[in-house]
């Protein structure tokens, strides 16, 4: 049985089974990235719930995973070289379950490449606009005078749609296959009527990203990963 204890977070939120990948999560748009994968690729895992209060993501315990003070993170007891491992990032998640398993990455080199360069199009595009969009749009930032903020992500949403809408024109999945991207980026689609903001980045006019994202949760393990670990 692999041994845990060297991480600390094992200490708060204990693994009842240390055999298996344990996640530290929410159902947020960055965490259910990392529950939809693990229902996606049929690996055995636990799930461990870690509010987004202070108390749970800020903790010394789970820090001492992610420093970085942010769900989702794993640690895989079965890692390479036959060492446990942990991990945070979505995106690093994606990636190594998707290397671990062969599935949802591409088989050729160039599906490869592609799927890989989808996948940073949501980390480093969609998650971060999005996510600025939602803060002023409907969360905190939404009491600020200054239209520019808000402006600024609207447009800037928009536009990234836009990118999607043709990308997916012909087009079931966007890179082609199923694969970690569409795991990476429909989460994010979801969220903005999270965010009650569908209506002012004109979703209805994106035929092509509504049908993605209704195919997409239409998925048995998106609709189990996403509410993974329970919010309640
Ligand atoms: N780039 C990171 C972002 C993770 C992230 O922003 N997680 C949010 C939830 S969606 C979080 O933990 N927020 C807690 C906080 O900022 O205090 C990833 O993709 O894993």
């Amino acid at each position: 049985m692999p041994d845990l204890s060297s991480f600390p977070i094992t200490k708060r939120w204990p693994a009842a089974d240390p055999s298996v990948i344990q996640l530290y999560s929410f159902p947020t748009p960055n965490g259910v990235k990392a529950s939809i994968m693990l229902e996606e690729t049929g690996l055995p895992y636990e799930a461990h719930k870690v509010t987004l209060a202070d108390a749970d993501v800020k903790s010394p315990e789970f820090l001492s995973l992610n420093p970085n003070k942010k769900i989702p993170a794993i640690i895989d007891p079965n890692g390479p070289d036959g060492a446990p491992i942990g991990l945070f990032e979505s995106g690093a998640i994606l990636l190594y379950l998707g290397e671990k398993t062969g599935k949802f990455i591409g088989q050729t080199a160039s599906d490869k490449a592609h799927i890989t360069q989808w996948l940073m199009f949501q980390m480093g595009g969609i998650g971060p606009m999005f996510g600025q969009l939602g803060f002023f749009y409907k969360f905190a930032g939404a009491e600020i005078d200054d239209p520019r903020p808000r402006e600024r992500y609207v447009n800037e949403a928009k536009r990234l749609l836009a990118v999607l809408e043709g990308q997916l024109a012909g087009r079931d999945w966007i890179a082609g296959e199923y694969s970690i991207a569409d795991i990476a980026i429909a989460p994010w689609l979801r969220g903005l009527d999270f965010y009650e903001a569908r209506e002012v980045v004109g979703w209805d006019d994106n035929k092509n990203v509504v049908a993605y994202l209704d195919r997409f949760l239409a998925r048995p393990a998106v609709q189990t990963g996403l509410v993974t670990p329970p919010r309640d």
